[in-house]
């Protein structure tokens, strides 16, 4: 197996009774329609039941058996509409979906049932699920809509098919190649996406090509959106502000210039002709070099709303960045996104959303929420998550993100009093918002395994499971992942979801423990470089953010410091101000802290490093001993590539431990506590060692 068929094996059920069960129940399977979404869907029932049951099974109209698998819309399909449903159906909404057993005619119907075909779909990749994961299905009554509206994959992917922050080969999409011929993987990309609700998909990177809005390119957008629409997936673009110079030949991109505001307004009209679903566009602005309204002394707002208004009466919408920040702002980089946009809440169209990282900095192992969570209560905010692991080893190291997401999700913002949640502002819920959505920079490539390390495509699953449900559990995640990617062995699936569970920990104790951040090589970002110092910019810098010297280690943001602390709710600032009550988690986040400062654990904040670092390594150790002996358990081709993948885990976690302790040595001037292995090289060997990547941006 080399992966290439994700969660969706549909290997035979193993378990003997449950097997039973299903041939018994599932004697017959009748979809009423003929839309592209419910051939599909007819397509996947007969390759999954065909595959999970062990024998061919027939899709038909109508049927004569005694249980019957029935799937249908109520306006599709008679025999939906016969079995009633209106009431539950309606409290599903547009995407959601019902599956029941229901006894109808002298008949035992297992029903997937829903408003639209897209949401027969979703029923039909859930209902494969329980399968696949061997449940009971004699008493179904499962409800489910999604609790985010615009569930979406942000590829980073340049028109040269080279891919930013991506590990998985190169981009999917074969510009070369389009608008003639659709690979098969577009369609197998947008099935897996379906399969776990994903409904939209931003093609193009965020630091953005203008030539993708030329008629050249919109015809092979066009014809990737063809081949998405009956999966659901809509397509959305990233667009250059600067486009209406480079690709318009006008001499300016002010949005406030009526020839400006009319060219987009053209282009829009442009696009929606050859897409009359487009989604909209996604906009970096303003950011890291890339063009924005404030090249001509206008907001993100006056940005935003041109776009907007051009969108809105196709039913565009902007998904307009807060990740912004400027060298030239002698404040903490932490801080600028909440200056910038906290002041424009309120201002924006309708049709705008703000997209905004889980944290502050950026895609770090750990951060605390971002601070424009809760505080811009009148526009609508979109979660970015980084699916693809720039900061967390990349395509090499197992790091189960599920934690991370919930942890960001479940935090409280206090915005509205306790409870606040940033899965609530996200969801829209908190303050009434009927647009929500949630981002995930995709980890996808042109590798046979999609996604580099096989677990990446745990993380793939896991944003689409959490944009359809924050409330499931990381474990439940886990649990359905391994089950469908592996197998349903309980031995393999405790010993695989806890090397999961401890995965992302893992990731943080070596890389960047107690609450450290930003202190990986310049501009690759995989290995250690908390020395480096000296950049074009100050906020590109390790020593920047953990400001190390002889007293001791971290960034003050509190109000002796840079006072970023004060962009939280008073309750979130009560609680991390002290750093007897901050989490530790967040210690050297919020705090410099004295070397000799003593921890919860009763240990000095050197010693602490030093054990944080050494646990990091033994949890590698430990998955790859557990790994090792889960040998006859798992194909040989993917237990040998995850073998080898643990294999560089594990020396690279050694090389992040040597190189931080030695590092941070110099300032401490104190040992590694007795018992902990002791570095294996110098600090000038570590220094000098070659990133291990090309450096790019
Ligand atoms: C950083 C990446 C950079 C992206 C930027 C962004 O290092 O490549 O362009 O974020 O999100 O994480 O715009």
């Amino acid at each position: 197996e080399d992966g290439y068929q994700l969660w969706q094996r549909y290997n035979q059920v193993t378990n003997k009774g449950q097997l039973k069960q299903y041939q018994q129940l599932l004697e017959e399977v009748v979809v009423q329609g003929n839309s592209p979404t419910l051939q599909i869907v007819k397509d996947e029932l007969q390759t999954g039941l065909g595959g999970l049951l062990g024998k061919t099974t027939a899709v038909k109209e109508s049927g004569g058996k005694k249980n019957v698998l029935l799937a249908g819309t109520r306006n599709g399909s008679a025999l939906v509409k016969a079995l009633g449903l209106e009431e539950d159906l309606k409290a599903v909404g547009p995407e959601g979906y019902l599956l029941l057993s229901q006894k109808a005619n002298g008949k035992n119907y297992t029903v997937i049932a829903a408003n639209s075909d897209l949401g027969v779909l979703y029923g039909t990749f859930h209902f494969l699920r329980l399968l696949q994961t061997q449940q009971d299905i004699q008493r179904l009554a499962v409800k489910s809509s999604p609790k985010t509206k615009l569930r979406i994959l942000n590829h980073w992917d340049n028109l040269d098919r080279t891919v930013e922050r991506g590990y998985a080969g190169f981009s999917l999409w074969d510009w070369h190649k389009l608008p003639d011929y659709i690979d098969q993987r577009y369609l197998d990309y947008a099935r897996a996406n379906a399969s776990i609700g994903i409904n939209g998909t931003v093609l193009t990177n965020v630091n953005a090509n203008s030539l993708v809005l030329t008629p050249e390119y919109l015809k092979k957008v066009t014809a990737l959106a063809n081949a998405f629409r009956p999966y659901g997936l809509k397509v959305y673009l990233t667009a250059r502000f600067s486009s209406p110079i480079e690709i318009g030949k006008l001499k300016t991109a002010d949005p406030l210039d009526p020839a400006v505001k009319a060219w987009w307004q053209k282009k829009v009209e442009e696009i929606y002709q050859y897409i009359p679903d487009f989604g909209g566009f996604l906009v970096k602005a303003n950011s890291e070099g890339q063009p924005g309204p404030q090249n001509y002394g206008r907001t993100h707002a006056d940005g935003a709303n041109m776009l907007a208004d051009a969108l809105s009466p196709k039913g565009g919408i902007v998904m307009w960045r807060a990740f912004v920040y400027d060298n030239n702002v002698p404040d903490d980089r932490a801080k600028q996104a909440y200056s910038e946009f906290k002041p424009l809440d309120g201002t924006f169209r309708k049709n705008v959303m703000v997209q905004v990282k889980n944290g502050a900095i950026d895609f770090q192992p750990r951060e605390p929420f971002h601070p424009l969570f809760g505080a811009m209560p009148k526009t609508p905010l979109v979660m970015e998550f980084q699916i693809t692991q720039e900061y967390l080893g990349q395509g090499t190291h197992l790091a189960y993100l599920a934690p991370m997401f919930k942890e960001t999700l479940e935090s409280d913002t206090y915005a509205q009093g306790k409870g606040s949640t940033v899965a609530k502002v996200v969801d829209g819920s908190l303050n009434g918002h009927s647009l929500s959505a949630m981002a995930g920079v995709a980890n996808i490539g042109t590798d046979r395994n999609w996604t580099s390390h096989p677990f990446g495509q745990a993380n793939w699953y896991t944003f689409g499971r959490l944009a359809w449900d924050h409330s499931l559990s990381s474990e439940q995640i886990a649990d359905e992942w391994i089950r469908m990617t592996f197998s349903n062995e309980p031995k393999l699936i405790s010993e695989v979801k806890n090397m999961m569970m401890g995965s992302r920990e893992a990731v943080v104790n070596y890389m960047t423990p107690l609450g450290l951040h930003h202190i990986m090589g310049w501009s690759h970002h995989y290995g250690p470089g908390p020395w480096i110092k000296d950049k074009p910019r100050a906020d590109w810098t390790s020593v920047y953010f953990h400001r190390a010297d002889e007293k001791g280690l971290g960034f003050n943001r509190t109000k002796t410091g840079s006072n970023a602390l004060a962009q939280y709710a008073p309750e979130v600032q009560a609680q991390w101000q002290d750093p007897a009550t901050c989490p530790e988690k967040y210690l050297l986040w919020f705090h410099h802290v004295a070397w000799d400062q003593k921890l919860a654990s009763g240990r000095t904040l050197w010693d602490e490093l030093c054990y944080k670092y050494t646990a990091g390594i033994d949890s590698v150790k430990a998955m790859q001993q557990t790994w090792a002996g889960l040998a006859s358990q798992v194909d040989p081709e993917r237990h040998k590539q995850v073998s080898t993948f643990l294999k560089i885990q594990h020396d690279d976690a050694k090389w992040w431990r040597d190189a931080c302790l030695l590092y941070f040595q110099t300032f401490s001037k104190k040992p590694i506590p007795a018992g902990l292995e002791k570095p294996e090289h110098t600090l000038e060997y570590y220094q000098k060692l070659d990133p291990k990547f090309v450096p790019g941006i």
